[in-house]
């Protein structure tokens, strides 16, 4: 394959030449022709946003027969159709990424230029579709960019979130929200299509009656009816003419509950009714672990998954394939427990709507569904209070109970006797209040159960699931989790790309393995310059991002150690202000102290709710504030915060990074792929033997990692033991004075109170053991200084974490979905039309 994707011409009329040709010239003229008959705007009034529509919308135009194309194909081939369920799809700027895919990036700059405009300042007008909080939905939108490439057939089903993730600013050091308003400007990726829409139910109660046959059946009488409608965004693979669809489900009232109030003369409740309707798709929950008892958190989920496969059968009865197939037409993959309700929504809508009898509905179900696990953080596996589920979904709670009947009946025939066992596991919780347990419900209706690195399916089958994995070991494997290449290195970091295309062609773009090659390349020392003159280049791109946002001004020359992530206690954000801190007072003490000069760079999202998070923020903050300002350290030292974390910063970031910290409690992190982002950018790792961390350390080779702290089992053994936070802080004088610096006010003008409920978590509890890693983890530092001090030795190492990243591409992770869970095979779109 290359990356120069075919000619189309969708229409064979002349004027699609002039519509949707790639060359300059043509590009030209539909960035000018939208301007004047999309937009309406004159040209010498033009702004970069408005020429930023001209060419979303050019742009569109030139996906769209591919993208006909592809839908036309799938439908006449009768092939399987992978259908990925995501409450998240935290995709970012679509423009660049288009261009990239379509190898349309010269004749837009050139046809801009013409227009005498820069594409640059074109690109950065896009306001990004944050609908993701963190790493799910990141890698929800890397898998769909891998269907599309490597031409599966497969549609992403999600929620148009009318705000996505809150937009933050930092003031006086603290975390502010704002509302997300990226539709602001209208979006022009999207279609709408108010012809796909679906009724979906909601509260109410369940009757019995009898059919025409004289059977028995239930009916579901709602409380409520919602809408939802389908708006599309096209899905461009890499160099192919493959372009799939992403089908986002927008709430919109149903007139005629309107209608009836409205004919009761009661306006306000009509229209009151309607507002409570769409809300269901406002705004996405800022938590990456579930707001507890969120009855609208609720109705996204059942709303999005209701829409999703009501779509799905009416394809199947549009295509004249009878239900029975569904299976064969459909794999349905559940990301996370957020839209497994799909398992009680396909049994109703096969059970009730299309009388089909329960095994056969069953069977259906769970051939069609797989379950991917994203955590196994206690807190964060979704349950819903039987109370509240029972108001809003009574059918579906009926269902789960005879589910629930008969999956019970089957444990207790292989383990007789075992009642405890039987409790553990049923979908129902009776531990206090009793609830709906989703993480059971996903495991018993999928064929397929799998985890998101090696070390985490591993303990997923041994701690969380362990019964469902003692019953069924054949439903679980693992999917090591991947990025793509494409955003994360061609588009984020062009120089790198620039010298990869150099020194090995650009296969690399669809067979990262072909990164390889590089190490043939690591002892040429002309290579080396070239390498580090790369990062170099992208460090003072990050360092003026930074100052522009910050005011914090950064040398490229430093040693950038960067941690970018969601802000949260398993992540330990505050390890590393440890380490930062122990350097501080080690300056303090002795200015002619020989440590190599490091910029500490932050950046994530705190949950708006999630206290100590914030104050995480606070304190990176104010250690930045005095740090910078202290001209006895600041010449060593320096700390910076992003504000904002997002998918278009972090392609200023990671290229930029010489060291990435990893360094989540052991056993805490299901994978990360921010690991692997650095990991393809040339960022050396520092971390724990957590998640991807340990595949990552494999591939790269131990001499190439900086690996510190406990591993997962010391973790639980300590765990087990009763862990006491005081028994390593006795023993470490340094770190009992880094702490009591903390807790002094140091950081905050005299102020002991705003950081002591940190220093008491950990203290007091450290939950996540901060304290017992923390000399281990200054101590891998000092090896970090000392390889820095090293050029040749540190670009080496460097390069060799490119060369062997081949394996976190998630075009290797789709495979593995696509040959082990899906039983999916590619089919060949040709966007030519004879
Ligand atoms: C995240 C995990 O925390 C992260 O380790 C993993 O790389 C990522 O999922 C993708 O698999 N989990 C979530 O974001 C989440 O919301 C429920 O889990």
């Amino acid at each position: 394959k290359t990356n120069t994707p075919t000619t189309s011409q969708g229409a064979a009329a002349v004027g699609a030449t002039v519509r949707v040709g790639l060359d300059p010239a043509a590009l030209q003229q539909g960035i000018v022709d939208h301007l004047r008959y999309s937009i309406g705007q004159l040209p010498a009034l033009a702004t970069p946003a408005h020429y930023y529509r001209a060419l979303a919308l050019a742009v569109r135009d030139r996906l769209q027969d591919r993208w006909i194309r592809t839908t036309e194909t799938y439908f006449e081939q009768e092939r399987k159709l992978a259908c990925y369920l995501s409450a998240e799809f935290l995709l970012g700027p679509h423009l660049a990424n288009n261009l990239l895919n379509l190898g349309l990036e010269e004749a837009a700059r050139g046809a801009l230029a013409a227009l005498g405009q820069d594409l640059d300042t074109i690109i950065d007008c896009e306001p990004e579709p944050g609908l993701g909080n963190g790493g799910l939905g990141r890698l929800a939108a890397c898998y769909l960019d891998s269907l599309a490439t490597l031409a599966y057939p497969a549609v992403g089903y999600g929620i148009r979130y009318e705000f996505g993730i809150f937009a933050q600013q930092i003031r006086d050091g603290w975390q502010i929200e704002r509302t997300d308003k990226w539709l602001h400007a209208g979006n022009p990726w999207e279609i709408a299509k108010p012809d796909i829409c679906y009724e979906v139910n909601w509260g109410g109660h369940t009757e019995t009656y009898a059919d025409e046959a004289g059977l028995q059946r239930v009916r579901w009488v709602p409380f409520r009816v919602v809408k939802g409608l389908a708006y599309d965004t096209p899905i461009q693979g890499f160099g192919v003419d493959t372009c799939n669809t992403l089908r986002l489900w927008s709430a919109e009232a149903v007139e005629s509950f309107d209608f009836q109030a409205f004919n009761t003369g009661d306006y306000f409740e009509a229209v009151e009714a309607k507002l409570r309707s769409e809300t269901v798709t406002k705004v996405l929950y800022p938590n990456d672990e579930p707001a507890i008892g969120k009855r609208l958190r609720l109705a996204q989920q059942y709303f999005f998954v209701s829409c999703s496969l009501q779509d799905m059968l009416r394809i199947l009865d549009l295509a004249g394939v009878p239900v029975e197939r569904f299976a064969e037409r459909y794999a349905v993959q559940l990301n996370d427990t957020h839209p497994s309700i799909g398992v009680a929504e396909l049994m109703r809508l096969l059970i009730d709507e299309r009388h089909l009898d329960w095994d056969q509905a069953w069977a259906i179900t769970v051939a069609a569904f797989g379950y991917t696990n994203h955590t196994l953080l206690p807190e964060a596996l979704e349950t819903w209070s039987l109370p509240l589920f029972r108001e809003c979904l009574p059918r579906h709670l009926e269902i789960i109970f005879e589910i629930n009947r008969r999956f019970l009946d089957q444990v207790r025939a292989r383990f007789p006797g075992d009642e405890a066992r039987v409790a553990r596991m049923s979908l129902i919780g009776e531990v206090g209040d009793k609830q709906v347990r989703m993480a059971h419900l996903a495991s018993v209706g999928s064929h397929a159960i799998n985890g998101v690195a090696a070390l985490h399916t591993d303990l997923l089958e041994n701690s969380v699931l362990a019964d469902f994995h003692e019953l069924w070991p054949e439903r679980f494997s693992n999917k090591t989790n991947g990025v793509t290449p494409r955003r994360f290195l061609a588009l984020a970091n062009p120089g790198l790309r620039a010298l990869l295309d150099r020194t090995l062609g650009t296969d690399w773009l669809v067979d990262l393995t072909a990164l390889r090659r590089l190490e043939a390349h690591i002892e040429d020392p002309a290579f080396r310059s070239e390498w580090r003159a790369i990062k170099h280049a992208n460090k003072r791109r990050l360092a003026d991002y930074i100052a522009t946002q910050t005011g914090v001004e950064l040398d490229p020359n430093w040693l950038f150690d960067i941690q970018v992530k969601r802000i949260h206690e398993y992540k330990r954000q505050h390890l590393n202000l440890l380490h930062i801190l122990t350097l501080y007072r080690r300056l303090k003490a002795d200015p002619g102290l020989g440590i190599p000069p490091r910029a500490f760079i932050f950046g994530g999202k705190a949950a708006p709710g999630y206290f100590l998070a914030k104050r995480i923020i606070k304190l990176i903050n104010a250690v930045a504030g005095t740090i910078n300002a202290d001209p006895e350290v600041n010449e060593r030292l320096k700390v910076a915060f992003v504000p904002n974390f997002n998918v278009r910063n972090a392609e200023l970031i990671y290229p930029a990074a010489d060291l990435s910290e990893q360094i989540s409690t052991a056993g805490k992190e299901a994978s990360g792929t921010g690991n692997m982002k650095f990991m393809l950018n040339g960022a050396l790792t520092i971390g724990t033997l957590d998640g991807a961390n340990v595949e990552i350390r494999e591939q790269v080779g131990d001499e190439n990692f900086f690996l510190f702290g406990l591993t997962a089992d010391e973790v639980a053994r300590l765990q087990r033991q009763g862990y006491r936070s005081a028994d390593w802080l006795d023993s470490h004088a340094e770190l009992r004075a880094v702490l009591d610096m903390i807790g002094s006010g140091h950081f905050a003008s005299g102020d002991s109170e705003v950081f002591r409920p940190l220093v008491e978590n950990l203290t007091d509890s450290d939950p996540f053991l901060v304290l017992a890693d923390y000399a281990a983890y200054v101590a891998c530092q000092e090896r970090v200084a000392s390889a820095w001090s090293d050029p040749e030795r540190w670009t080496r190492m460097a390069i060799l974490n490119t060369a062997r990243c081949g394996r976190f591409s998630s075009d290797r992770a789709i495979r593995e979905y696509a040959d082990e869970i899906w039983g999916l095979q590619p089919v060949a779109v040709s966007a030519h039309i004879a």
